[in-house]
């Protein structure tokens, strides 16, 4: 039987104001509603997903050359130069064993844990210096699903085996932010053939008025509102 797999995305300090290096307006907020999924036993299997850097960075804007968020750079897959990849600059965050990696103060992980039948497990991302990795299944130039990757193999997570492993089938996307690393999460989980959804008021944008846009370009993905999956 198909499996249901709830992924929270990135609910860490550096994502949550007022606080965090790279806070999202009301990314605190949404601590209590994502509670309340992570109790429903409407999931089978529970995942949080961590940022989690090393201090050198590429998605790091370095000063006094590169300014966070006004930047863009070009990430160059470094196996295959004639791929490039165009996104902004940040400033530093989630860096591992930081305090602004942890997970947000108050989000009840341990919900996952106690659930009956349900799995529960954190996975970490972004660890390969040379690329920038959003989705928390694979940097953009990761060609895993096709063959061996040259790539160091950080820029692949656990995620695509976990999900596999356990049977899932369908998956709900929610945490921080929107308009990255959960909309790139939520492309992959499709791409790999999930049915997938994003729970709307369960995550916040970097860019709210950009959102609506962000959204609509998004193929073959459900947005849904937390009642509607827990009635
Ligand atoms: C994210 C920017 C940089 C995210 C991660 O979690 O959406 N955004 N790194
Ligand atoms: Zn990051």
């Amino acid at each position: 039987m198909s499996r249901v797999a709830l992924i929270v995305v990135d609910m860490q300090n550096d994502f949550c104001p007022p606080d965090g290096s790279l806070g999202v307006t009301g990314g605190r907020d949404i601590v209590p509603t994502i509670n309340l999924l992570l109790k429903s036993s409407k999931f089978d299997v529970k995942i949080a997903t961590k940022d989690w850097h090393p201090a050198d960075h590429i998605s790091f804007a370095k000063p006094p050359e590169q300014k966070p968020f006004e930047s863009f750079t070009t990430i160059v897959n470094p196996d295959d130069a004639s791929q490039t990849y165009e996104t902004r600059l940040w400033p530093v965050h989630c860096v591992q064993g930081t305090k602004g990696a942890e997970l947000v103060a108050g989000l009840d992980v341990d919900m996952g844990k106690v659930e009956k039948d349900a799995d529960w497990k954190i996975i970490e991302k972004g660890q390969d210096s040379r690329v920038e990795m959003y989705s928390a299944f694979y940097a953009p130039f990761d060609n895993l699903r096709q063959g061996p990757s040259t790539i160091a193999p950080f820029a692949r997570s656990a995620l695509p085996d976990y999900l596999k492993e356990r049977s899932v089938g369908t998956v709900y996307v929610v945490g921080l932010a929107a308009d990255y690393c959960v909309k790139a999460t939520a492309e992959d989980a499709a791409k790999e053939g999930y049915r997938t959804f994003i729970i709307e008021d369960a995550t916040k944008a970097v860019d709210p008025s950009g959102w609506p846009g962000v959204k609509a370009g998004m193929t073959g993905i459900g947005f849904v509102e937390c009642k509607d999956v827990l009635n």
